[in-house]
């Protein structure tokens, strides 16, 4: 699908392609594209460029399982004028789409899909990513590794800002450095948080655990939603008129929570764990060397860190648990606080976000059992021991993916770069030589490979965040760039309150029972 430029626009072309099937890494780059131009702009190495075109050479074949997006590096400054001239076009797209192919079959639903929590089921739309179960998540059609290379960064070859990424997944266009320095003052200059906040975090115990206490300040700050207020002044109305309004109050709301978010988040740490005194903000830094900042913690190195972390952390397309509460949620016309809220919750659960704190945890419960030095044989009995107490390897395995999740990788090859000799470190790598043959001959694991929370604590360990009970709120902080950017496409795309069919187990027995009777 190409992009129309639009006249006030003086863009440097960049095509990237987005996987239509499951082509592999190297066939992404295009042999006819200014890639040059967005890799000279950012800074980028001859190598990595060398790199690419190789790649170039090696993707002609496969034109057919690809499709183009152009991406355009525009000189303007605001986002939201961006999507205002996106979003009629993307309405259009999904009418043609319903009216063209909407009875054209996605797959057959399983009796084991309905009673296995919907696995392999398509039947969401989630545009800001996608996931391949072998190659890992896209954003916008951009791997991990591309993001890295393309979007501004901070330092020269450093990692990529937050900021650009959120441009990214809500446009589908690269942005230049001084789009993402204008997002930044944007998010900064929207980051005030109302006292009465504070005064519901301060209402919790601060034994409260920290995913309780966020969620709660988040619940606080829908008082400011600006949908809610919209909603009662009758905005309704205008949805029935083309081209629908009805994202601008979301659009609002999800920037004012994204910005807002670090600062909530910064105030539980601090009121966990450093006396309750907190860091102002401050606004000459980009998002995510802010938010480092005000959790006290000033080092270069620790605010890289963070920008890779929010950025790696921040979609996971629709299906994973947070994502789809918060689009279940928002499908009610709940706004982004209420959806966002709803989402953190099931971030907190242990098979889900809550893993990165169960990763460290049980990282220290090794090394207090067999010390930091301990064998890969004896690693193997710990690891057997764990599962034969009936719990789970904290940090492997995945509902979709079936390789290395590759935002372990990057965090991987982050820990070699800035942290080869750290002991903990040496322990996940230890770890990711004996969890996956042992996960293997357990016979059931569809994926014994590590995902992106077995990594992450180590790092943030290195850095001095050592309270692993807090780490799931860094992720949910995170997460607020992917949900808030697909909730504002929710609401620009018109789409439909969510509410599949249910059946009860007689209905499923009396159905089978039907068609096998039919077939015989
Ligand atoms: N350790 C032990 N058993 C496992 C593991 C693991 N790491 N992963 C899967 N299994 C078991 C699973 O419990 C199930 O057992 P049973 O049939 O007895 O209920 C069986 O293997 C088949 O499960 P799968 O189909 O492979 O995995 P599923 O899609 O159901 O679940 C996870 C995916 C991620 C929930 C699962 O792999 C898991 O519990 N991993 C550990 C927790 C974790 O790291 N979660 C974080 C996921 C990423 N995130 O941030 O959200
Ligand atoms: C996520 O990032 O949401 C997790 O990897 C879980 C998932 O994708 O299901």
């Amino acid at each position: 699908m190409k992009r129309s430029f639009c006249a006030s626009q003086v863009s440097s072309t960049i095509a990237f392609f987005s996987i239509r099937r499951h082509a592999p890494p190297e066939s992404l780059i295009p042999d006819s594209v200014s890639v040059v131009d967005c890799l000279s702009s950012h800074g980028s190495s001859v190598t990595a460029l060398a790199r690419l075109r190789s790649r170039v050479g090696q993707q002609s074949s496969l034109s057919n399982s690809v499709r183009w997006i152009q991406m355009q590096s525009s000189t303007d400054m605001d986002l939201k004028s961006q999507l205002q001239e996106l979003i009629p076009e993307q309405q259009d797209r999904l009418k043609k789409l319903k009216s063209e192919h909407g009875k054209v079959q996605l797959g057959n639903i399983a009796v084991d899909m309905v009673i296995g929590g919907m696995r392999g089921m398509t039947g969401l739309l989630w545009e800001t990513s996608l996931l391949d179960p072998e190659e890992g998540i896209r954003f916008r059609g951009l791997s991990i590794p591309e993001c890295q290379k393309v979007l501004p960064a901070a330092q020269s070859g450093g990692e990529p800002l937050p900021e650009g990424l959120l441009w990214l997944l809500l446009t589908g266009k690269v942005p230049s450095k001084e789009q993402v320095k204008a997002l930044s003052q944007d998010l900064a200059n929207r980051a005030a948080v109302p006292d009465y906040v504070y005064n519901a975090i301060d209402a919790l115990p601060s034994t409260a655990h920290p995913m309780t206490q966020f969620a709660s300040g988040v619940m606080a700050l829908q008082v400011q939603s600006e949908f809610q207020k919209a909603y009662e002044n009758g905005i309704h109305k205008s949805k029935y008129i083309f081209p629908s309004r009805f994202w601008e109050p979301t659009y609002e709301d999800c920037l004012n929570l994204i910005a807002r978010v670090p600062v909530v988040a910064a105030y539980v740490y601090r009121r966990m764990y450093k006396n309750g005194d907190s860091v102002p903000a401050d606004k000459s830094l980009d998002y995510g060397a802010n938010f480092s900042h005000m959790l006290g913690f000033d080092d270069d190195k620790m605010k890289e860190l963070m920008r890779l972390y929010i950025t790696i952390h921040s979609d996971h397309e629709g299906g994973n648990v947070s994502a789809h509460t918060g689009h279940l949620v928002g499908s009610a016309l709940s706004d982004p606080y209420l959806s966002f809220a709803a989402a953190l919750n099931g971030l907190a659960g242990p098979l889900h976000g809550l893993a990165n704190q169960e990763v460290l945890l049980w990282i220290k419960s090794v090394v207090e059992e067999c010390g930091e030095n301990i064998s890969k044989d004896q690693l193997k009995e710990y690891v057997w021991k764990t599962l034969n107490s009936g719990k789970v390897v904290p940090g492997y395995g995945h509902g979709v993916l079936r390789k290395t999740d590759p935002r372990y990788v990057c965090q991987r090859e982050f820990a070699l770069k800035h942290l080869p000799d750290d002991p903990l470190f040496q322990l996940v790598s230890k770890l990711y030589e004996v969890v996956p043959p042992v996960l293997t001959e357990l016979g059931k694991v569809k994926n014994p490979w590590p995902n992106v929370d077995a990594h992450s604590g180590v790092l943030l360990n290195h850095y001095g965040l050592t309270e692993a009970r807090y780490y799931t709120v860094l992720f949910g902080v995170s997460r607020s760039l992917g949900i808030c950017s697909q909730l504002i496409w929710d609401r620009a795309l018109g789409l439909a309150l969510e509410r599949p069919k249910s059946v009860t187990m007689d209905w499923l027995d009396a159905f089978c029972k039907k068609a096998k009777a039919s077939s015989a």
